[in-house]
């Protein structure tokens, strides 16, 4: 209930009266005003004016359950959503979830994250109250080989949920990253558990530096916040809720032909490799080449020195700029 009173708090410009809430909902006066207490102790601001009713003021950016799914378009996916204010890893959490009976779309969000992961063992800086930290696990019945292609997915539905809620021209670097200017603002991390032609499990987990003032030593060079780049503080939760809306139209575009044929010129638009020179970093050995954009693989086409193509699959590279990590 305290969701749906969010809801309708949220899409009301005016008051609403608490015997409209109690009638709307069939609960009694206490319960309405039980709701209205536990909303400001989130950090909610609630008027509440005598023989008018309540109403909700002010923006703020408030990460909960509730927020999140007040601000849910979708049919299916992140339905339902787990919250938690701490947590090791979000993908571990949604892979659990998901594997002890969990259904397929259940999106994990934390504050916080202990042991937040980056690709093959490296970390993820995750920080408390600031960033976003979520992993949407999937038990799709396609080919395992066929899961690198949700990275990509994933990566596309988020850039254009950053431009959408920040106005900022947010980028792809292929194939897991989101940069703003040359520096990162998102991580995209997809771990699968998998017989050789079947899935058990995909997670997709995601890191969006959202309102982070500052990074770490080691980072500062590379790494940027929405709210660095724009100067606004960024409500987590419509950025959540617009990612999984974009991902969720997306994805079941992707399931009809289990290819990226219907989003390719799109993506190519957003890519920040596009015509650049990369270097290709593979575990048997380094070459360089111009990007020229994605196949309907999701495989990125680097055209090398002798004139000839390479079809980069995603699941085995890095890549970077020449001169430097764009
Ligand atoms: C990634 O790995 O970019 C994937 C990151 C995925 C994080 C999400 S958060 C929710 C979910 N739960 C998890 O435990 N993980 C996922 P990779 O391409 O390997 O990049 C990792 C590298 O990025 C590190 O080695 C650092 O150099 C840098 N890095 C670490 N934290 C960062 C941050 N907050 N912002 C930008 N760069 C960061």
């Amino acid at each position: 209930m305290k969701t749906k009173i969010l809801t309708l708090l949220k899409s009301s410009d005016d008051y609403i009266s608490g015997q409209e809430l109690c009638e709307r909902f069939g609960v009694s006066r206490t319960a309405v005003w039980k709701v209205m207490n536990k909303l400001k102790e989130e950090g909610y601001e609630i008027q509440s004016v005598p023989n008018k009713g309540y109403r909700l003021i002010g923006q703020t950016d408030i990460l909960s359950e509730s927020e999140i799914v007040s601000e849910l378009t979708t049919s299916w996916i992140a339905r339902p959503t787990y919250f938690f204010s701490k947590t090791t890893s979000t993908n571990i959490v949604a892979k659990s979830r998901l594997e002890e009976d969990g259904k397929s779309g259940l999106l994990v969000v934390a504050d916080e994250q202990t042991s937040g992961r980056g690709r093959r063992g490296r970390g993820w800086q995750s920080p408390k109250g600031q960033a976003i930290y979520m992993s949407l696990a999937l038990k799709p019945d396609f080919a395992p080989e066929k899961a690198s292609m949700l990275t990509l997915v994933m990566a596309y539905a988020v850039c254009l949920a950053i431009r959408e809620v920040t106005g900022l021209e947010a980028a792809i670097k292929w194939p897991n990253d989101i940069v703003v200017g040359k520096r990162k603002v998102c991580g995209i991390l997809t771990e699968m558990n998998a017989e050789p032609d079947y899935i058990h499990s995909v997670v997709i987990g995601v890191g969006i530096n959202a309102n982070q003032t500052e990074f770490a030593e080691e980072i500062r060079e590379t790494a940027t916040s929405l709210y660095l780049e724009s100067q606004a503080t960024v409500p987590r939760a419509r950025l959540i809720a617009k990612s999984m809306e974009h991902f969720e139209r997306a994805y079941e575009q992707f399931l009809k032909n289990e290819n990226l044929a219907f989003f390719m010129e799109t993506y190519n638009d957003l890519l920040v490799n596009r015509g650049r020179e990369v270097v290709v970093l593979e575990p048997k050995g380094n070459y360089e080449g111009i990007a020229e954009g994605i196949n309907e693989s999701g495989e990125l086409l680097v055209k090398r020195e002798d004139g000839t193509t390479t079809e980069v699959y995603a699941g085995e590279v890095s890549v970077r700029g020449i001169y430097g990590y764009v």
